[in-house]
């Protein structure tokens, strides 16, 4: 028996493992796509989040745009972040993704020693290349006043490209040149010379820009430039053009530039505006996805893996499930308008009594199974789960119900019941053991017992000093046992580890295909079949130290434990 908290080890080479990814570099990816035959897309995103949904999206690509991580910011696209901002929130974006980023790197932030800084920074946070524009630092959005723009001086800017090629150390980022010459005014000729004059300076890909509703500008582009190199396209004004056009014409890449952030946006307005209006949550929740959503995508079940991995296992990763769908008709006029595990002790609610036990070591994930008076039910920071044919049916209905409501986040079990008192020690001695199945047995309560139908076990081995050396396993939990078999009483809690989980799954399911255990099937039916089924339930053994509220005296007794 381990009664001391366990650090699981971990082999070193797993964790080497883990950091090794099977896919090319981010620069190789973003540079097969640059030069790839087929028209390929880059998705806008602006934050560590709208990166992820970019990439489960299928996006093989992401557009670090200036315009949305400036007004994610909440300014505007004038070099108003400074670029350590920027590249603060590009670095969440790479961590939060596979796929490769293009940042949008406007003018380079200065000169060519700027961008030289930017290049080897990127390269540092892997970032896959960067986009810098032909204007003058600091920038505007081309979509504002566009021709009011002046452009950078051509040979300067060719500098700034060898700069930045000089600068990677990694063959494969991508560095893309954006003409302006069309947002400008200055045309198709110039377009085509500042182009020629950027690809022969180095960079990898010509990204030309153009403000008009139609596509003529680029088109005509393409239709000169050629195959010289790769062409990018953002048909954000244009947006009407069938991809199809942009296929033919052989351009490389197309960009959404800036379309989740306004659906961002656009969400973001409504809900404001319908709860201020409504000061209700009831109309916007099914609008919305759940916090469970946000949790997936910040990655919470990978760290509930890398706690079991990395943390002792001392009570940090259990949930307690505690059933507490009956009424408790025992307790008479006291669960009228509530159910038992709400009853009053010395001012509080029972079931507060026994989370303020949870809480003392650590567990703080509770899941309560509601029934009788569910409503009355409600104590803050518990998951409820509920079973409406509490009346109908029997404690493993309830439990079947809040299983199929847990996380899959690689938590250990504690199985308990809404009417029942532990000393801490009780539920620390079960959080620092590591079996599939736990039992905490009461050994000094024999014949003794008030309950009605007893939970008498028998185990391999009676509670002795020989005992607490040896592992002791449960034979059966029945009121039907002679005297000298009896090893104690069954307490109500049982613990499963993530290991046992499946199978007290499995065994759940197959005896709740008969309607008798449906009805009346208690926790003890479920224990003996997983003995009978072979499986080890290890015993804990225990003297006193818990109370079971079953009639209206322990209510009292419950004032003093
Ligand atoms: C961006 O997304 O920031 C761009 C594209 O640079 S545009 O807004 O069209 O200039
Ligand atoms: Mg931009």
């Amino acid at each position: 028996m381990k009664t001391t908290a366990q650090l699981k080890t971990t082999e070193p080479r797993k964790a080497t493992q883990l950091r090794k990814t099977t896919q090319p570099k981010k620069t190789t990816q973003l540079r097969t796509l640059l030069n790839s035959k087929q028209l390929e897309f880059l998705i806008e995103a602006h934050d560590g989040i709208s990166a992820k949904i970019a990439e489960e999206a299928g996006f093989q690509g992401i557009w670090g745009s200036g315009l949305s991580i400036s007004a994610q910011l909440g300014v505007r696209d004038n070099n108003e972040a400074s670029w350590t901002q920027v590249l603060e929130v590009v670095e969440f974006m790479s961590d939060a993704t596979s796929v490769p980023i293009l940042l949008d790197g406007d003018t380079g932030y200065g000169n060519f020693n700027n961008v030289q800084r930017l290049v080897k920074k990127l390269e540092q946070r892997g970032v896959a290349g960067v986009c810098i524009e032909d204007k003058l630092f600091p920038k505007t959005n081309s979509f504002i006043k566009g021709t009011a723009q002046p452009l950078a001086d051509m040979d300067e800017f060719c500098g700034k490209i060898k700069a930045g090629k000089d600068a990677q150390s990694d063959d494969d980022f991508v560095l893309i040149a954006r003409v302006e010459a069309f947002i400008a005014g200055w045309g198709l000729s110039q377009a085509l010379r500042r182009a020629q004059a950027y690809y022969d300076a180095g960079a990898d890909g010509i990204l030309i820009h153009s403000a008009l509703r139609v596509p003529d500008e680029v088109l005509a582009f393409k239709r000169e430039w050629g195959d010289r190199a790769p062409v990018v396209i953002v048909p954000t004004k244009y947006y009407a053009t069938p991809t199809e056009v942009f296929r033919d014409a052989g351009f490389s890449i197309a960009i959404w530039a800036n379309q989740l952030l306004r659906a961002s946006v656009t969400m973001t307005q409504k809900v404001a505006q319908q709860l201020m209006v409504e000061q209700n949550l009831l109309n916007v929740e099914d609008k919305i996805v759940p916090v469970a959503e946000i949790f997936r995508l910040q990655g919470v079940a990978e760290h509930a893996e890398a706690e079991q991995r990395y943390l002792p296992q001392n009570g940090g990763g259990i949930r307690t499930v505690l059933l507490a769908a009956s009424r408790g008709i025992e307790l008479g006029q006291f669960t009228k308008d509530k159910p038992k595990c709400m009853v009053n002790l010395q001012g509080q609610p029972l079931l507060s009594r026994i989370v303020e036990e949870h809480h003392s070591v650590g567990i703080q994930d509770i899941t309560v199974v509601r029934g009788y008076k569910k409503e009355v039910v409600n104590l803050p920071g518990l998951d409820f789960v509920d079973n409406d044919d509490y009346d109908t049916t029997g404690e493993l209905v309830s439990l079947s119900r809040g299983l199929q409501e847990l996380p899959q986040d690689g938590q250990d079990w504690i199985i308990g019941y809404g009417d029942v008192l532990f000393k801490k020690y009780i539920l620390q001695m079960l959080s620092g053991v590591d079996h599939d199945f736990v039992v905490i047995i009461d050994s000094s309560q024999h014949r003794q017992t008030q309950q009605i139908r007893p939970d008498y076990v028998a185990c391999s081995l009676p509670d002795s000093t020989q005992a607490f050396y040896q592992h002791v396993y449960l034979q059966q939990i029945t009121p039907d046992l002679p005297d000298q078999e009896i090893c104690g009483i069954w307490t109500g809690l049982l613990k499963v580890s993530q290991q046992g989980q499946q199978k007290l799954r499995d065994t759940l399911n197959t005896l709740l295909q008969s309607e008798q255990v449906r009805q009346q099937g208690r926790m003890p039916t479920l224990i003996n079949r997983l003995i009978s089924d072979g499986h080890r339930v290890h015993v804990l053994y225990i003297k006193g130290h818990w109370l079971d509220i079953d009639q209206v005296e322990d209510l009292f007794k419950a004032g003093s434990f």
